[in-house]
């Protein structure tokens, strides 16, 4: 059992400063040893060097906001993903805002044909440079992924082919812009909200997510953004969306993922130590990545 770890400071793609301080937030809060008491060999650990705020932003508003320091940000992470899977380690990617995934993404798909992909989110993330009302990059990074934006994975050196719509899930989306709404229909993506979790129940849900995402497919990687909890358990999220996951149904969600075996990698993004309190989420991201690695309650 071997794994890297992948720290990515970086913050400017998101909705507010502070995800960039999220990886020296979820070491602190104990990530490491948690690690090493599963029984992992650390293989790898790179904190990739990523550019801060420009004294001068813009004043013109623009349509994806850091575009090239997001891009600068993904060849780096698409390379240290890659060198990972080809040492036959287990990707672990600490964000970061969400735009990291684009680099994720980009490494994964360079190794692996058909990946599966579960996507905990209350967000889509599939605005476009077109359609982003916000221009905040973090809300396009599976819409990169897909190739469905202007920027893509084909700009990304190193990146394989995009992912594949019919091997995606969404766990946790309540918040969804409308052009987001129509690419789900039309993409036909398998998408759980909380609604159906409400309906159908946790237990469901991941179930028939490791069925979409894990057959037919070399692997799941599984995208965490925190802001899928529910914002009483994990506060410290640039953008909190009330009537999330509970923090049982966020764990129960990752240990059915672990005794699955078909998880390949996982990120685990948007933790916000400064809207935090307590260091309540770093210590809930810590304590999600050890169910994904298999850390059970017996
Ligand atoms: C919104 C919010 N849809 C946007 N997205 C967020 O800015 O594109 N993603 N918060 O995590
Ligand atoms: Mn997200
Ligand atoms: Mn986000
Ligand atoms: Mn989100």
């Amino acid at each position: 059992k071997e794994i890297a770890l992948i720290k990515v400071p970086f913050g400017l793609a998101g909705a507010r400063n502070g995800a960039e301080l999220g990886p020296d937030e979820l070491v602190t809060a104990g990530l490491k040893r948690e690690i090493a008491s599963l029984g992992y060999r650390l293989t790898r650990e790179v904190r990739v060097d990523c550019p801060v705020q420009p004294a001068n932003v813009p004043a013109r508003r623009l349509t994806a906001k850091y575009l090239n320091e997001v891009q600068q940000v993904s060849e780096k992470v698409c390379q240290e993903v890659s060198s990972t899977l080809e040492e036959g380690a287990f990707p672990l990617v600490l964000g970061g805002d969400h735009s990291v995934a684009i680099g994720t993404l980009a490494g994964l798909t360079a190794h692996y044909q058909k990946l599966g992909v579960i996507w905990f989110d209350a967000h889509a993330d599939l605005n476009t440079e077109d359609h982003s009302l916000t221009g905040n990059m973090h809300g396009m990074s599976l819409a990169a992924g897909l190739g469905h934006s202007t920027f893509n994975l084909s700009q990304i050196r190193g990146a394989g082919s995009f992912v594949d719509p019919s091997k995606l899930v969404y766990i946790g989306l309540r918040d969804l812009d409308l052009y987001e709404k129509k690419q789900i229909r039309a993409m036909g993506i398998r998408a759980f909200t909380m609604h159906d979790i409400d309906r159908l129940g946790m237990k469901h849900v991941i179930e028939q997510a490791i069925v979409i995402a894990g057959s037919g497919t070399d692997g799941i990687h599984v995208s965490f953004d925190m802001d899928c909890l529910d914002p009483r358990e994990a506060p410290g999220v640039g953008t909190p969306v009330p009537g999330g996951l509970s923090y049982r149904e966020a764990h129960f969600a990752m240990e059915c993922l672990a005794s699955s075996n078909h998880v390949v990698s996982m990120e685990l993004v948007e933790v916000n130590p400064l809207l935090d309190q307590n260091r309540h989420t770093a210590r809930l991201g810590v304590g999600l990545i050890a169910s994904v690695l298999g850390k059970t309650i017996l």
